[in-house]
């Protein structure tokens, strides 16, 4: 059953974004023991201060930086951050000390192809971001520690900068490019997807690609920021599809089955009851029982989609969605994250309904199984919202000649991942936000393990 297992080696210790307190707080609260997240999330949408080449902001050198330690986890929050804690960090006399303590190492991929997906123990990847007034010895004057992960840059003009996050994914796979731009770790199976894409009707709808660079001896993928144009901005992860893991890694599993403590741990964290007595006793799970687990604990098998993590523009960083599962869950969360304005859910309507098009043209979309690919919503107070395609890691190319429905059931053997049931769901759920701020979220059906209902099965 077990899938081998894809252990990633990238530490890369560029930038990481992060995010604090109440959400922090509140996984805390509902797995009783990891203080938690905040950077770990996506790396999938970054923001890049401008700056040299190598990707470190010049401006950093001709400055005084602030000083942040960064810490492995533990401890409680001092206290949140505030805005005034990041005009001190920029404009303050604090002094900058960097340390990759709490980067943990990511798996390497027998598909090398998966970039962008959990995979540390949470216990050891996510921290909280928290601020301590400590006296500086050389000079008497106050800086803050930092907790967690945290990276430049902390530079007054470059503020709107700081939005740089990474909600989900592989720790350390993004590195700081040219302005508007980022470097993510290279993988051949996204690579080929990029470059399949290119000319499709899904084109408008994922990053630009510009290549494949190679920096510090390593290769990476060289595409657009996707916040860029935002100001301050709001980012939630959601990652489509009834199925989190491909066919060949069940396969794989099967063959060559691996027990993962390190799963059987993150299962525990949120759910004590979640292994079996036998799971209990090895203190271990497989990697696809881990997966399954997953899916049915979150929205994953009810809707099709599931909320992966949420960066609010005030900062706050949450990845505690594990159990959000019930549409109306859901539905709370996507109205919490745009603070109850209905037109950003209509703007990012009307850009899923324009996708749900291109979707259904796309013959790149036809003739793959779109696995762990994720929706990334970003909006501003500007009002300014937009959603994209991203993470292509675990997109797999199909045998010549067969194509996908992406609605209909998947059965192992079918390949089918439900994205197009899922879309329709998250088209539903937004609807029902859009209708009264917090609607109940109408589905186009229930589904139960492993099978999707829905009026257009057998189209
Ligand atoms: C991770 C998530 C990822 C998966 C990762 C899991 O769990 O399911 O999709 O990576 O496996 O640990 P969680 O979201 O609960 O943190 P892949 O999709 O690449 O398999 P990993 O630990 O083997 O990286």
């Amino acid at each position: 059953m077990p899938k081998e297992s894809r252990r990633k080696t990238s530490k890369e210790a560029g930038l990481s974004g992060t995010g604090l307190n109440e959400g922090c707080r509140s996984e805390r609260k509902a797995v009783g023991k990891s203080p938690q997240i905040c950077d770990e999330l996506i790396q999938k949408a970054a923001q890049v201060a401008p700056g040299s080449a190598t990707g470190a902001p010049a401006v950093m050198e001709v400055r005084r930086v602030p000083q942040v330690t960064i810490t492995p986890e533990g401890g409680g929050c001092s206290r949140e951050m505030q805005q005034e804690d990041w005009d001190d960090v920029v404009d303050g006399a604090l002094r900058r000390k960097l340390s990759n303590s709490s980067i943990s190492s990511t798996g390497s991929s027998v598909v090398e192809s998966e970039d962008d997906i959990l995979s540390d123990n949470e216990t050891k990847s996510k921290g909280i971001i928290t601020l301590e007034h400590l006296v500086d010895a050389g000079d008497s004057k106050p800086w803050w520690k930092l907790k967690t992960i945290v990276h430049w840059p902390f530079v007054a003009s470059q503020r709107r900068r700081l939005n740089w996050v990474q909600l989900a994914g592989h720790k350390g796979n993004f590195k700081a490019a040219d302005e508007g731009t980022i470097l993510k770790k290279f993988s051949e199976n996204e690579m080929q997807c990029f470059e399949r894409l290119k000319g499709d009707a899904l084109l408008p709808y994922v990053p630009d690609y510009h290549g494949v660079v190679e920096k510090d001896g390593e290769s990476f993928l060289h595409m657009t920021d996707l916040l860029v144009n935002f100001d301050l901005p709001s980012v939630m992860d959601c990652k489509m599809g009834v199925r989190t893991y491909l066919e060949e890694e069940l396969v794989r599993a099967r063959e060559r089955p691996k027990l993962r403590k390190d799963l059987y741990e993150k299962m525990v964290e949120v759910d004590n009851d979640g292994p079996t007595p036998q799971e209990h006793s090895q203190r271990a799970v497989t990697k696809p029982r881990y997966m399954q687990w997953r899916e049915t604990m979150s929205s994953t098998h009810t809707l099709g989609f599931r909320i992966e993590g949420i960066k609010k523009s005030d900062g706050t960083c949450r990845t505690d969605f594990k159990k959000t599962r019930s549409k109306e869950d859901v539905t709370q969360v996507f109205t919490d994250f745009v603070g109850g304005n209905v037109n950003i859910i209509k703007s990012y309507l009307s850009r899923l309904t324009e996708i749900q098009q291109a979707l259904k043209m796309s013959e790149f979309f036809k003739r793959h199984e779109v696995i762990g690919s994720s929706f990334l919503f970003i909006h501003d107070h500007t009002g300014h919202a937009q959603v994209w395609l991203i993470d292509f890691g675990k997109t797999t190319a199909l045998p010549e000649g067969q194509m996908l429905n992406h609605a209909i059931p998947w059965q192992e053997g079918n390949r089918e991942d439900g994205y197009l049931w899922g879309l329709d769901n998250l088209i539903h759920t937004l609807e029902s936000v859009s209708s009264d701020g917090t609607g109940e979220a109408t589905c186009t059906s229930v589904t139960t393990e492993n099978s999707i209902t829905r009026e257009t099965d057998g189209e």
